[in-house]
């Protein structure tokens, strides 16, 4: 089971490194590992087990958080009744909106333990296709926060960090309209 122990923390090189894209047929030990990560979101928002083990709430979980380069992500939430819970390899935004949209009181990421305020451009609108455990191709089209954090995952794949999008001189400005969690 992965733990806390097992999340890569900001400052290790690995968050930083663009992740390789999975051979397809991904391997039985690259699906356990994507199967880890989505229990890892399971259990964080599961209150008994998050006591238990300390785990931290996550909706979202990329490979290179636990150590490893490779472009697979994991999501869980719930948004507006509908269940968002993917686990893909090779994971891309195939097209998007113009219009830009932020979380209302920021982000924040498993692998960054400071809060770190300000708003975070996203775009209001995406399309993802990526390939499911069962080697299905999938495609979503997202918005509101399921988008964004689909966004927040993809990013750690090309070695990006929320913060990274805030601008320096003006952490507060808006992008588009807000959404409300
Ligand atoms: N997990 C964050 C989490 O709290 C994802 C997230 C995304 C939070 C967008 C807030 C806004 O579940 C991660 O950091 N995963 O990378
Ligand atoms: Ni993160």
């Amino acid at each position: 089971m992965l733990t806390m122990k097992n999340i890569i923390r900001d400052g290790n090189p690995v968050l930083r490194k663009k992740a390789e894209p999975v051979q397809l047929p991904a391997s039985a030990e690259e699906k356990e590992t994507l199967q880890k990560m989505l229990q890892f979101l399971h259990n964080s928002q599961d209150e008994q087990i998050a006591e238990k083990y300390n785990l931290r709430p996550g909706v979202g979980l990329a490979a290179p958080q636990i150590g490893l380069s490779k472009r697979m992500i994991t999501v869980l939430l719930t948004d507006q009744d509908k269940l968002y819970e993917y686990a893909l390899f090779n994971p891309k935004i195939i097209s998007h909106s113009v219009e830009l949209t932020y979380l209302e009181g920021g982000e924040g990421c498993l692998s960054v333990d400071e809060d770190i305020p300000g708003n975070v451009p996203r775009y209001a609108r995406v399309q993802v296709k990526g390939i499911d455990l069962e080697g299905k191709e999938i495609r979503l089209r997202l918005k509101g926060l399921p988008a964004i954090v689909f966004q927040h995952e993809i990013d750690h794949l090309d070695g990006i960090l929320f913060y990274d999008r805030i601008d320096k001189e003006n952490p507060f400005r808006t992008y588009g309209n807000p959404i409300v969690r």
